[in-house]
């Protein structure tokens, strides 16, 4: 079954410095570079996700009238209020810069619609509309991914939990990730949710092994 390395929002806001830096949020870049590495020996394609908003996405505090880091409501779903972040074109939605992004086969954007947040790479979070990345994937006749990125409790979680309700084997590198933690468990039980849904957990040295 042919496979491809899925990358997840390995971008500048994310990163130290950023406007929703993750705790070594830039520990993953290395690991990805690893793994794109491996992949361009294997042949597997790379694909790469960039959380790509509008200045006016309500899932900015500022936007919706809400303080950063709460819990509210969006279009009937449960939203946390972000700060403002990844906004389209702007330095702090691009890839981290050393990210090999020459080696991305295909980028796929998502949270566009200013009325919806969109954490997987797949679908928005109210799963109304599709990201390109099933139908370029299907067309690659790529059964298998391999998830690594930004951030485990969001992004990272719900695009594994969509690949898997489609029907692809999932890896996770779990090397390769870090979370936004809200709480302090929060990626802990990301990773328990996603194993216990099907996704196999590796690290990236475990899986090199299996190439
Ligand atoms: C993400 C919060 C808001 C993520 C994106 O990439 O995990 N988290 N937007
Ligand atoms: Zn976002």
């Amino acid at each position: 079954m042919k496979s491809a390395l899925l990358l997840i929002d390995l971008q500048n806001d994310f990163c130290r410095g950023g406007a929703l830096a993750v705790a070594e949020g830039d520990n993953t870049i290395s690991v990805a570079n690893l793994a794109i590495a491996a992949c361009r020996q294997a042949t597997i394609p790379v694909v790469a996700s960039q959380d790509w908003h509008p200045a006016d996405h309500r899932s900015f505090a500022v936007n919706s009238a809400a303080e950063p880091w709460t819990q509210g409501e969006l279009e009937g779903l449960p939203q946390v209020w972000w700060p403002v972040h990844c906004v389209q074109q702007q330095p702090g939605a691009d890839f981290h810069p050393d990210l090999n992004r020459a080696a991305l086969d295909y980028i796929v954007h998502k949270g566009q619609n200013p009325a919806i947040d969109s954490y997987s790479a797949f679908f928005d979070n109210g799963k109304r509309a599709a990201t390109g990345l099933h139908a370029w994937l299907q067309q690659a006749q790529i059964g298998r991914l391999i998830v690594m990125g930004l951030a485990t409790d969001y992004c990272v979680k719900f695009s594994v939990l969509d690949a898997l309700e489609l029907g692809y084997q999932v890896t996770l590198l779990s090397d390769g990730c870090r979370g936004v933690n809200l709480q302090p468990d929060d990626s802990k039980q990301a990773i328990a949710t996603m194993q216990q849904a099907g996704a196999k957990v590796q690290t990236l040295s475990e899986w090199l092994a299996t190439l």
